[in-house]
């Protein structure tokens, strides 16, 4: 497929995904909320609405098979694969109503090579095919300037902080740290230069498929929290981070002993 076709592919995907998003912001009454097997781990009837129905729609204009949260699975990452978290951050959804987001990505043997991740409370659609850059509502994001550990802000959680006694020294000596709840729109802060990197010990394919290209394409660095390659087909942690901020983290983190 051309870049051009892709182009096309994804604006009509984006259209989708806009769509899909006012179930989220006018639920139908009947959709109540129930819990997974976690208290923390909300899961409303709205994902499950939000995930069909872009489900049935990319379907319709892309037929790939389509890994997403909330029921649906692929065999293999063989060729092309949509995957679709229909709410990132349902905590949020649930308790601040903010914050929360729909990640499409479509992954090529593995390989993301074009993301969407609409904040749907802002209305910001952020968008990156691979090699073309990365768009917010349709301007190009710029490439991230170099930052250093010292002086960024951080974005992770308290399991983070509790696991990894050197990442709190890190925290200690930077800016300071945030926490948004979307693991997705957390990437994104990253890639917009509004915090110089993300910690994360746990994310799944489908929550930063679409925005690790988005990160990419600005030029942030990404990877496993020990430094190694972050492959999107498994479920692991994530270093996001601006340029040398990451060789900084990741060398105090794994390589600094000391
Ligand atoms: P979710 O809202 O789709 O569940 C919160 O820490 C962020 O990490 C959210 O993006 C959340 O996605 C994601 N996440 C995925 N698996 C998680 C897990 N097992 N525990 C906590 N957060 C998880
Ligand atoms: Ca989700």
């Amino acid at each position: 497929m051309m870049t051009r076709d892709l182009t096309n592919l994804m604006a009509a995907a984006a259209d989708i995904v806009r769509d899909a998003a006012t179930i989220a912001t006018e639920p139908p009454k009947d959709l109540t909320i129930s819990t997974k097997a976690h208290r923390n781990d909300l899961v409303t009837a709205v994902d499950k609405a939000v995930e069909e129905r872009i489900a049935t729609r990319l379907a319709e204009i892309a037929p790939y098979p389509l890994l997403g949260e909330e029921g649906h699975d692929i065999d293999s990452f063989a060729g092309r694969v949509w995957v679709l978290d229909p709410i990132d951050g349902t905590l949020n959804y649930v308790e601040t109503h903010r914050d929360y987001a729909i990640s499409l990505a479509l992954v090529e043997d593995g390989v993301p090579i074009a993301g969407l991740v609409y904040d749907v409370v802002a209305s910001r659609m952020y968008e990156a095919i691979r090699g073309e850059g990365a768009r917010v509502n349709g301007s190009l994001l710029p490439r991230l300037e170099p930052r250093h550990r010292d002086d960024i802000v951080v974005i992770t959680d308290i399991k983070e902080l509790d696991a990894l006694p050197r990442l709190r020294e890190i925290v200690t000596l930077s800016r300071g740290h945030r926490r948004y709840g979307s693991a997705a729109l957390e990437c994104i802060e990253v890639a917009c230069g509004r915090a110089g990197a993300f910690v994360h010990l746990w994310v799944a394919p489908w929550d930063i498929a679409a925005a690790i290209l988005v990160l990419t394409e600005v030029g942030a660095r990404v990877s496993r929290i020990d430094g190694t390659p972050l492959d999107v087909r498994y479920k692991g942690s994530i270093v996001a981070a601006a340029d040398p901020a990451h060789d900084e983290i990741i060398e105090r983190l794994v390589r600094d002993a000391t």
